[in-house]
């Protein structure tokens, strides 16, 4: 069984970070390992107000190195590091083990925690993950981040700032639009190798419910270029993927709500 790993927060609500991730891998099939960053919390009796609370370095280090040395991954992909320490151990976990399937997904904010999570980490992130990456799968706000292009809304200016990150070294560019472009009928986004572009349309599902959408998005990026797709067809499966995901999403509370995973296999088996 081919074995991936994310590097990712911990969400207790489920819906996003590692515990998304790992439910993707199961759905490609694969075996699904965890080394936890941060865990994020969120507070009921406080509007679903979310914490944060860090792994510290020791133990980020032996869950890498249990899982890279003592096991073996195939892919790789981050979520969520929360610190300067995370970030250069994965880049040397990265690096060391000779990943070439890693997946950065630079996430630079939550949905419901709005502000950035520190300007700085992103910088880092830019410099010492993205060159490592086999596909990074930015939304519009971490589009804008890493590319210094202030208002990416347009396809105009996804491709503007896809060439940007590739140039940083990102071995191919996802720019998510999704849902977010101004005054689209479907959901859009653009997908570079460093020569072309290439435009994915979906169905533009309507749903407040799309928490843990971009974990899921990149961990299945991540499960298809295990399985050895390429990474055009590994993004092209995954966008099927979240899209069917988003349809059947549902509410855990007033606040939040996730995609459903599993979904897909009811669209594979009748084929919707
Ligand atoms: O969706 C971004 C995200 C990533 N990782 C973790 C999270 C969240 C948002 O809540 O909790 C662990």
């Amino acid at each position: 069984m081919t074995k991936v790993i994310t590097i990712a927060g911990s969400d207790a609500s489920g819906g996003a970070g590692l515990e998304a991730d790992l439910k993707t891998f199961a759905e490609y099939g694969l075996y699904g390992m965890a080394a936890v960053t941060a865990i994020a919390t969120m507070d009921p009796d406080n509007g679903w107000a979310h914490s944060v609370f860090p792994v510290d370095e020791g133990a980020l280090r032996s869950q890498l190195v249990t899982a890279f040395k003592g096991v073996g991954a195939g892919a790789a992909k981050s979520g969520m590091l929360g610190t300067f320490y995370a970030v250069d151990l994965t880049a040397a976990f990265i690096k060391t083990y000779g990943i070439q399937h890693y997946v950065l997904d630079p996430v630079m904010v939550c949905k419901g925690a709005d502000e950035a999570l520190n300007p700085e980490l992103n910088a880092n992130v830019a410099d010492k993950l993205l060159p490592l990456a086999e596909v990074v799968t930015p939304n519009l706000f971490e589009t804008s981040q890493l590319s210094g292009i202030r208002d990416v809304s347009s396809i105009e200016k996804m491709k503007e700032a896809a060439r940007i990150i590739h140039g940083k070294g990102a071995r191919n560019v996802f720019v998510k639009g999704g849902a977010k472009l101004p005054n689209q009928s479907k959901a859009l986004d653009i997908f570079f190798d460093g020569k072309n572009f290439e435009l994915l349309e979906g169905d533009l599902v309507s749903t407040r419910w799309t928490h843990g959408a971009g974990c899921t998005t990149s961990a299945a990026i991540c499960a298809g270029l295990a399985r050895g797709l390429s990474p055009l067809e590994a993004t092209v499966l995954a966008k099927k993927f979240i899209t069917s995901s988003l349809k059947n999403s549902f509410a855990l509370n007033s606040w939040v709500g996730p995609g459903n995973p599993s979904a897909w296999r009811k669209d594979r088996l009748f084929g919707a």
